[in-house]
C-alpha cells in the first residue's frame, strides 16, 4: 500500500491539560513551571478552589515535558498526580496526539500512525551539511515503524532513529549529490505497509541559497582556549574590591564577591603562558549587581570593581603580545533593571522611549519576583528580558558587539543565552560583527543540538554541550559502552556541518556545570582520558580556569571557587600533562585540522581508538578503559613516530624493525595498562594495513573529506 501523505499536516494541535494541586501548607500563590511555558515562574498560576484544590486548564502542545508547581514562587513540588522523573521534585507530563488513542504503537505489525510524522522543511529538520550533502529528519510516533528512506538524487538513502522521548522517535539520513535545488521525499515502512511523507503530493525541495554554508574563523583551527571567571581568578588590586568582599579561598559565601579583577589576571599571565593557550574566554566583565555579572547595566564599559578600560585595553596587547585572543561573554537576552532603558522605563512608564525594549504586562511596572509586570528570563525580576526582535534594540546590541571587536581589539563573543534569544538579532548582529572583523568569532551557548543557529546566517560555532555528555559518560562516569560512545559522536558530527565542527568549543567543564575532576570522583585515569580525548579530537578545546590543576568543585556555584595560588593542592602532574596536549595540539596538524576516522571500537575490552590525518601525518589515539592491558601493533611501511603522549602506555612506543613477521618495514607496538591513553603521530603515511591492525578487523577504505566514518552509499 501506497499513500501519498501531507506531513505538514501534522501541525500544532493544542490539547486541554488541567493541572492540579492540594499544597500541604497555605501558599498564597500556584504557578505551574514547565517546559511548555518556557520555564516561566510566573505565567501560568493556578487558581484556589472552594475545596482547597488549586487548578489551571492549559492548551499544550503534543510532546513530553519535564515540569513541577512552584508555591509562593519559591517552594518547588512535584505533581503527585504524575510522579517524579529524574530530578527531585520534578515531573513529566506526555501529551500524546489525539490520534494516538485509536490504536497503540507497534513495529511490524503493519500500521504507520499518520499523526506521528513530521518533517519540518526549514533549518530545523534539514541541515546542509556541505557544499553537496545534506541531512535530513523525520519525526514518526515512538515503536511504529520498521524503517525509512530518504529519496533524494535519483536513489534511496537510509535513515537511522537517532533518539526518541518515548512519544515520538527521530531518523535521520543523509544524501549527497549535485544541485543548488533538491526536491526530496521519505518513505517509512511497516511490515507491508509504505507511506510516502511528502509535500502535499509533491516533493519537498531544499534550496541551497536557503541553507548558507558557515564558515568559521581560519583562526579557531589550533585554537586552545582557556576560561576565566573574573570574580574568582586573582585579585590583584585589593583597591577595588567591592564591599563587602570575601576572604579568597573561604567557600562559605560562593554568592557573594571575592575581589577577582583584571589587575590580577594581568599578573598571572605567565600561568596562561607557560600552559601554551592561545585564547581566553571571559565570563561577563561589564557592570553589574552581582558577582557573575550575568545581568548587565551597561554594555559600553568594564565593570569599575574588575579594573579601568584602559586596565582592560592594556591587558588585550599584553595577552596579544602572547599570542593570546580575548573572547568576551555577551549577555544580550536580559538586563539587569538597573539598565538605563529599563530605569527609564520605571520612571516614565508608559510614555517611556524605550517602552519596546521589554515586554511590559501592565503599567505601572512592578519589580519583585512573581509578581512582576514585564517577562522576566526564567521568571527572576532581577532580570528583565529584552525585546530582540525589536530592530531598535537590535541596533543597540549590534554597535555594543561590533564596538569592542573594532575598538577594543576583542576576537569574538560567546552569546549568552542563545537560544532564547529571537534569530534575527543574531542575523544583524552577525552582519554589523563581521563588518567591524571578518574574523570575529560568534559562539553560541545552546546546551542541546545546535544545528538550526549554525546554517550561515547566525553563529559561527556553539559550545558543544552534547559533546561533553557523550565524553562524560564514557570516560568518567562509564555509564556508556564503545559504541554508543562512537554512535553519539557520530550523529553530533552529522548534525553539524563539516565545517563547523574543528570550530565547535569543546568543553569538559564551564561556570554552569560540575568540575571535571570532581565528576571523576578524583580518578586520575578518567580525568586523562577526557582530557586527552578533548585536546585530540575535531574542536577548540578549552579549559575551565583551574581545571587544569585538579581543582574541585560541584555545580553552580561551587564550580566558581577562587583559583588557588598558593597551590598547595595542585595536582602539578596533571598540570604538566595538560601543557604537554596543549604543545601537541598546536604543534601537530593531524591534531589541528586532520581528518576524523573511527579505528576501534572494542565494547567487551573496554578500548576506543580513531585516527586523524592530513596529507603529512597521521595521529592515532588510543583509550583503555577496560580492566585488561590492550595492545596495539602495526606496522610502518615509511617514515616513524615523530610524537607521543601517553599516560600509563606500557613499554613506551617502540620501533621494532623486522619481527612479528613483518617482512619489510618496521613495526610499532603500544600497549596500555587499564585507564591508559595515549596519542602516537606518524608521519609521513601510514598505510591500509595498519588500520587493519588497529581495528583488529579489514579496514574501511580511509577517506580524506570528512568525519564521516559509515559510507551511506548502496
Ligand atoms: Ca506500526
Ligand atoms: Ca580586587
Amino acid at each position: 500500500m501506497l499513500a501519498a501523505l501531507l506531513a505538514t499536516m501534522a501541525l500544532a494541535e493544542t490539547q486541554d491539560v488541567t493541572f492540579r494541586h492540594q499544597p500541604s501548607g497555605s501558599p498564597s500563590a500556584v504557578t505551574v513551571v514547565g517546559r511548555f511555558n518556557g520555564w516561566d515562574i510566573s505565567r501560568d498560576r493556578l487558581a484556589r478552589g472552594e475545596d482547597g484544590v488549586w487548578t489551571v486548564r492549559l492548551k499544550i502542545e503534543p510532546g513530553v515535558y519535564e515540569y513541577w508547581f512552584l508555591e509562593d514562587f519559591r517552594t518547588k513540588v512535584a505533581d503527585p498526580e504524575r510522579p517524579d522523573q529524574g530530578q527531585p521534585g520534578q515531573s513529566r507530563l506526555v501529551v500524546p496526539p489525539a490520534a494516538f488513542a485509536e490504536a497503540p504503537a507497534g513495529r511490524g505489525e503493519g500500521r504507520v500512525t499518520a499523526a506521528g510524522l513530521r518533517h519540518r522543511p526549514g533549518p530545523l529538520d534539514r541541515i546542509r551539511w556541505n557544499s553537496s550533502t545534506w541531512v535530513f529528519r523525520l519525526r514518526t510516533r515512538a515503536d511504529d515503524v520498521e524503517g525509512a528512506v530518504v529519496k533524494a538524487f535519483g536513489r534511496d538513502w537510509p535513515m537511522t532513529k537517532t533518539g526518541t522521548d518515548g512519544l515520538f522517535e527521530t531518523w535521520q539520513g543523509r544524501a549527497a549529490g549535485p544541485g543548488a535545488i533538491v526536491p526530496y521525499t521519505f518513505e517509512v515502512w511497516d511490515g507491508e505497509t509504505r507511506v510516502v511523507v511528502d509535500a502535499d503530493g509533491s516533493p519537498f525541495v531544499a534550496k541551497a541559497e536557503d541553507h548558507p554554508l558557515v564558515v568559521p574563523p581560519k583562526w579557531l583551527a589550533g585554537a586552545v582556549f582557556y576560561q576565566v571567571f573574573p570574580d574568582r581568578f586573582a585579585n590583584g588590586d585589593p583597591g577595588n574590591d567591592p564591599d563587602p568582599v570575601e576572604p579568597w579561598g573561604s567557600t562559605a559565601n560562593l554568592k557573594g564577591f571575592y575581589g577577582g579583577d583584571i589587575a590580577g589576571l594581568s599578573q598571572r599571565l605567565a600561568h596562561l603562558r607557560d600552559l601554551g593557550v592561545t585564547g581566553l574566554l571571559l565570563n561577563p566583565v561589564f557592570p553589574s549587581p552581582t558577582y557573575h555579572r550575568y545581568n548587565p547595566t551597561e554594555f559600553g564599559t568594564i565593570d569599575p570593581r574588575l579594573g579601568s578600560d584602559q586596565d582592560f585595553d592594556d591587558l588585550v596587547l599584553r595577552l596579544r603580545a602572547l599570542g593570546i585572543k580575548v573572547v568576551l561573554d555577551g549577555v544580550f537576552n536580559h538586563t539587569s533593571p538597573e539598565f538605563f532603558a529599563f530605569r527609564d522605563l520605571r520612571e516614565k512608564g508608559a510614555d517611556s522611549a524605550y517602552r519596546d525594549w521589554y515586554t511590559v504586562l501592565e503599567f505601572p511596572l512592578r519589580v519583585e519576583t512573581g509578581q512582576q509586570t514585564y517577562k522576566a528570563w526564567f521568571g527572576h525580576a532581577g532580570l528583565p528580558v529584552l525585546r530582540t526582535d525589536n530592530p531598535t534594540v537590535q541596533a543597540f546590541l549590534d554597535d555594543v558587539a561590533a564596538g569592542w571587536v573594532r575598538d577594543r581589539g576583542v576576537a569574538g563573543w560567546r552569546l549568552d543565552a542563545a537560544d532564547e534569544v529571537d534569530p534575527s538579532l543574531w542575523r544583524s548582529m552577525r552582519r554589523a560583527v563581521k563588518a567591524a572583523s571578518p574574523e570575529a568569532w560568534l559562539l553560541g551557548e545552546v546546551w542541546g543540538d545546535a544545528h538550526p543557529w549554525l546554517q550561515g546566517d547566525q553563529w559561527d560555532s556553539a559550545m558543544n554541550y552534547p559533546w561533553r555528555g557523550a565524553v562524560l559518560d564514557f570516560f568518567v562516569s562509564r555509564s556508556i559502552g564503545a559504541a554508543e560512545f562512537d554512535r553519539r559522536l557520530e550523529q553530533i558530527r552529522e548534525t553539524i556541518p563539516e565545517a563547523v565542527t574543528p570550530a565547535m568549543l569543546n568543553l569538559l567543564g564551564s561556570h554552569d556545570t560540575p568540575r571535571l575532576r570532581t565528576l571523576a570522583g578524583g580518578d586520575d585515569d578518567r580525568v586523562r582520558q577526557a582530557l586527552l580525548f578533548q585536546f585530540t579530537y575535531p574542536g577548540v578545546p578549552v579549559v575551565y580556569y583551574g581545571d587544569e590543576v585538579g581543582m574541585e568543585g560541584g555545580g553552580d556555584p561551587d564550580c566558581r571557587r577562587c583559583m588557588d595560588w598558593i597551590g598547595a593542592g595542585w595536582d602539578k602532574g596533571l598540570l604538566q600533562f595538560a601543557r604537554d596536549l596543549v604543545a601537541l595540539r598546536k604543534g601537530r596538524s593531524a591534531l589541528r585540522e586532520g581528518s576524523y576516522q573511527t579505528a576501534r571500537v572494542d565494547e567487551a575490552a573496554g578500548t576506543f581508538a580513531f585516527l586523524r590525518r592530513t596529507g603529512s601525518e597521521v595521529a592515532v589515539v588510543a583509550f583503555n578503559r577496560g580492566s585488561r592491558p590492550a595492545t596495539w601493533e602495526f606496522p610502518m611501511r615509511s617514515g616513524g613516530v615523530e610524537a607521543l603522549l601517553a599516560h600509563k602506555g606500557q613499554g613506551r612506543v617502540s620501533n621494532d624493525p623486522g619481527k612479528a613477521g613483518v617482512a619489510a618495514g618496521e613495526r610499532v607496538r603500544l600497549e596500555l595498562r587499564p585507564g591508559g591513553c595515549a596519542v602516537v603521530v606518524f608521519r609521513p603515511q601510514i598505510g591500509r594495513d595498519v588500520l587493519e591492525s588497529l581495528a583488529g578487523r579489514p579496514a574501511e577504505p580511509p577517506k580524506k573529506d570528512g568525519p564521516r566514518r559509515h559510507p551511506i552509499d548502496p
